[in-house]
């Protein structure tokens, strides 16, 4: 499966790319030539891969530049001792294409995709930064709610049924359950190991007592397997399936969504309640990062980040559900075709998708402070002390959205909950 361009690799067995074999190894690829320039003597080539799987080179030339994403066959946050399949740069590929389809100017566009290397060569974002980075900077993006609510809205709603013609659909769900993997971590690290002592968690020693607590919380474990059934049973539509602040890149006005490599088909609430877990944990780790006078009008752009991006996605899902419902779910034929209104139906889905995604929202909080992959929002910041007071702010809200979630109806009630969490609150 090779784009629009020719060319391929001297070899066809896979080798993990370095700074001193990228230049031989791509620079005949013509995709490199015309984008980055003809002679590979004058690239220069930077790895930036800070994510926790791949390989990523910045390649710049004469002619401008690309990023060069490569799979390692083992999870790169943890070592060969983890192996993981190459296959996976297939789904990523796979996934970005049907993005880039349904929220058209969203990916970065890709220019080439070698299975055999587990490569993919994609457009080069810049001056664009990982938002996790902004947000801990504080640094304002301009639109960024709108862009995401939209983003979520057009792939839930296009990569479903609602929209999809079920044999298509079907065929979808078959080729990615073929991604096993992946969805594997998120089955541990997420769902099952932040709350009992798996063996490669790690959490802060000033939380041995709270953890205690949620790891014998018997109705907190039963309704996140709830929520874990949801996910591994529910394949209403594709999801980007890691949607955190660090998948995401931006600019002071300009926002894309990066690495959909944990796509996979589940629950429409899922991608929404990791994108608002990882804004509200945002919102509560400031007190880490700057100083009171600072803090309060930042955490007041990150609130509305959310509340943006909750508007921005009923609004996207609305009108899709108005021009765009042509699958086989919700028919017109059993509802406008009778003179009957279809918007009682909608706004139940629209409430059972928010009532799932702050359940995912809140077991997003606890994991990346109980399992393996924790943040740079908590853990950045130096103190112990206050980092531990944080967290435990950020645990206790997990707990309040994964138990009483019922409670919370609104985007403006999420922002109140958090505001009550807050360590200044
Ligand atoms: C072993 S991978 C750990 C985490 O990194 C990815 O970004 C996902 O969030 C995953 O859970
Ligand atoms: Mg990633």
């Amino acid at each position: 499966v090779k784009l629009a361009c020719e060319g391929t690799l001297a070899e066809d067995a896979y080798q993990a790319l370095n700074l001193q074999t990228l230049g031989s190894r791509l620079g005949a690829l013509p995709v490199l030539r015309a984008r980055v320039g003809n002679d590979p003597g004058l690239w220069q080539i930077r790895e930036v891969g800070d994510g926790n799987l791949n390989l990523v080179f910045v390649v710049t030339g004469p002619a401008g530049g690309v990023i060069v994403k490569q799979a390692l066959p083992y999870v790169r946050l943890v070592g060969e001792s983890w192996p993981l399949p190459l296959y996976r740069a297939f789904y990523e590929y796979q996934a970005l294409t049907r993005q880039a389809a349904r929220a058209p100017g969203a990916v970065p566009e890709v220019f080439w995709f070698d299975p055999d290397q587990a490569l993919i060569v994609m457009e080069y974002l810049h001056p664009h930064r990982i938002l996790r980075q902004k947000l801990i900077a504080g640094e304002r993006v301009a639109g960024l709610g709108r862009f995401l609510g939209r983003y979520v809205a057009r792939n839930a709603f296009l990569g479903s049924e609602l929209a999809m013609k079920s044999a298509a659909k079907k065929a979808d769900v078959a080729l990615f359950a073929g991604n096993v993997d992946i969805p594997a971590i998120s089955e541990a690290l997420v769902f099952t190991d932040p709350y009992h002592g798996a063996r490669l968690n790690h959490h802060n020693p000033a939380l041995d007592a709270l953890v205690a607590g949620l790891r014998a919380d018997v109705a907190l474990k039963t309704a996140v397997q709830d929520l874990f059934m949801a996910f591994a049973s529910n394949t209403e539509t594709l999801l980007h399936g890691d949607l955190h602040s660090g998948s995401v890149m931006s600019t002071a006005e300009d926002s894309r969504v990066i690495d959909p490599e944990f796509a996979q088909y589940g629950p429409m609430g899922f991608d929404l309640g990791m994108l608002i877990a990882n804004m509200v944990m945002a919102f509560l780790s400031q007190p880490g990062h700057r100083e009171r006078a600072d803090m309060g009008p930042y955490q007041d752009w990150i609130l509305s980040v959310i509340i943006d991006c909750m508007a921005a996605f009923r609004a996207e899902f609305t009108r899709l559900w108005q021009t765009e419902r042509t699958g086989m779910l919700y028919p017109a034929c059993l509802f406008e075709e009778q003179g009957h209104s279809s918007d009682p139906a909608l706004q139940r889905l629209l409430t059972r998708i928010w009532n799932e995604a702050l359940g995912f929202c809140g077991i997003e909080m606890h994991r990346r402070i109980l399992s393996l992959a924790h943040n740079a929002d908590f853990e950045a910041i130096p103190d112990p002390v206050l980092r531990g007071r944080l967290e435990a702010r950020s645990l206790a809200m997990g707990r309040d959205l994964i138990l009483a979630r019922g409670a919370v109806g609104d985007a403006a009630a999420l922002c109140a909950l958090a505001g009550d969490h807050d360590e200044k609150g």
